[in-house]
């Protein structure tokens, strides 16, 4: 284990008016600077003698003053059971601004030093009790704006993804233990392992890496939200659609083509995954100089969009502008929406068929609110293939690592198909090792923990 020598301590509630709030104290000292300041109403009890994991009402005191603080309970929690596998205090007062920092002051007066973002948690993986992905678990479960993205980073907490990522090492390190073992008997002609079954071997290792590489664009959607951008001419109804997504009157909708002028953008939990949703002003060319900028930025955000929805009338006739709008998000994730089907179709079944050729598309009506379910449910399906059970790759310096190793092991294998020697096997070998290795915490440079655990809050 690696301890640290000071001692931290930082509020670990939300500052602002609540029931209660706690400062949380992590290191060698902690018991000692509480019980300088903790006064239990059994006179004479001191946590240093108490048990781990017991809660103790009582007030904190003002040692310099004797002036109590507030009335609070402490929890004691020794190493190695705790949050950081170190001596942990936490002692939970009154969640008003003023509590919590007077009694932090009083800590930090006692010998505790105020705690870096995230140090807390940096302690765990540093003493042991976590591991990277874990450590990286816990902002995502913080941050996680839906259920599903939750629910996924719960399961890295759990260390889903650490154990495959395990797995996948331990029968790399016994192969290239054997070809480092093939390279000392090279001289005297004994085959430790036949090239077949070192290919064989790293083989099934890409699989699985291949795999996991695979759930990592949608795993970044549900970390970091989808950028769902609606397009479409002028007036086909995009700010109506946005509005019954949202549920609410959100953008002006008018019968005038040209409303919407700048981008609206809201958030929105679509069946769990979090969304960006964007409504742009309607693409067509146009004189209006205020227009132009608007149909600019329309375009620049298709570019940038996970998903597009491209929205067409399909109560007025298909005109050029919808074949323009073709060529720009033919290139892109796409779904057609055809709105309006309240009104009678100028729309024929073939021209349709024509135009949205290999796209899929729904019928709705925006202003009856009909068709709106299937079309949350086909986003979904475009998004969201792996199965929620499954082990997904949500971190984007996750998915790099992966694909680092899968480069080193296609170069072993290319070495191998030239009957290379092991020596260069070996090489390749252990780049992949040690790529997979930063995603666990085992190959991690300072900077890259440092820059991990500054995206923390203070207190975690
Ligand atoms: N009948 C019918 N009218 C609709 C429907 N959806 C939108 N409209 C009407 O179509 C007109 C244009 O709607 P908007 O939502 O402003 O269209 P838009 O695509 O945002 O238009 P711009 O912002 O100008 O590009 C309004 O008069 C809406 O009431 C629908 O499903 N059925
Ligand atoms: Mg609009």
């Amino acid at each position: 284990m690696f301890f640290q020598e000071d001692t931290i301590a930082a509020i670990s509630t939300p500052l602002g008016e609540g029931g209660i709030g706690v400062i949380r104290m992590s290191g060698k000292a902690a018991i000692a600077i509480a019980d300088a300041l903790f006064v239990s109403p059994s006179k004479g009890k001191k946590l240093k003698d108490l048990p781990s994991h017991t809660v103790h009402y009582g007030h904190i005191y003002d040692p310099e003053t004797q002036e109590p603080v507030d009335e609070v309970l402490v929890t004691l929690m020794r190493a190695p059971k705790s949050y950081t596998r170190e001596d942990v205090v936490e002692i939970s007062s009154h969640g008003g601004f003023i509590s919590l920092k007077r009694i932090l002051d009083l800590v930090l007066k006692g010998g505790a030093r105020l705690a870096e973002p995230g140090e807390f948690t940096k302690r765990a993986f540093l003493n042991g009790r976590i591991d990277l992905s874990q450590a990286e678990a816990v902002i995502d479960i913080i941050q996680s704006r839906t259920e599903l993205s939750h629910k996924v980073a719960v399961r890295q907490l759990e260390g889903r993804l650490s154990q495959k990522v395990r797995a996948i090492r331990d029968a790399l390190k016994h192969l290239t233990a054997l070809v480092e073992a093939s390279i000392d008997f090279s001289e005297e002609d004994i085959e430790v392992i036949s090239p077949e079954a070192l290919d064989s071997g790293i083989g099934e290792a890409l699989e699985s890496i291949d795999f996991l590489i695979e759930t990592a664009e949608e795993g970044q959607i549900l970390r970091e939200g989808l950028s769902l951008v609606i397009v479409g001419k002028p007036n086909v109804g995009k700010s109506s659609l946005l509005n019954v997504l949202l549920e609410e009157e959100r953008a002006i909708v008018t019968p005038i083509p040209g409303t919407t002028r700048d981008v609206i953008e809201e958030s929105l939990n679509l069946k769990g995954v979090p969304v960006r949703l964007l409504d742009t002003a309607g693409i067509r060319n146009t004189e209006d100089p205020v227009e132009v900028q608007g149909v600019l930025r329309s375009k620049n955000l298709l570019e940038k969009a996970d998903l597009v929805l491209w929205v067409l009338d399909s109560s007025s006739p298909l005109t050029q502008e919808d074949l323009d709008i073709l060529e720009l998000v033919k290139e892109k994730k796409v779904l057609g929406v055809l709105n309006k089907i309240d009104l009678p179709s100028k729309i024929g079944k073939e021209e349709a068929g024509q135009l949205l050729a290999g796209i899929p598309w729904v019928k709705i009506s925006a202003k009856e609110k009909s068709g709106i379910e299937t079309l949350k449910d086909l986003i979904f399906e475009m998004v969201v293939k792996t199965p929620v059970e499954s082990v997904w790759v949500t971190n984007i310096r996750h998915k790099n690592a992966l694909i680092k190793a899968q480069q080193s092991l296609l170069k072993a294998r290319e070495s191998i198909a030239q009957r290379m020697s092991g020596e260069f096997i070996a090489v390749d070998l252990r780049a992949a090792l040690d790529s997979l290795g930063e995603i666990i915490g085992e190959t991690t440079t300072e900077d890259i923990l440092t820059e991990i655990f500054s995206t923390f809050c203070i207190g975690k």
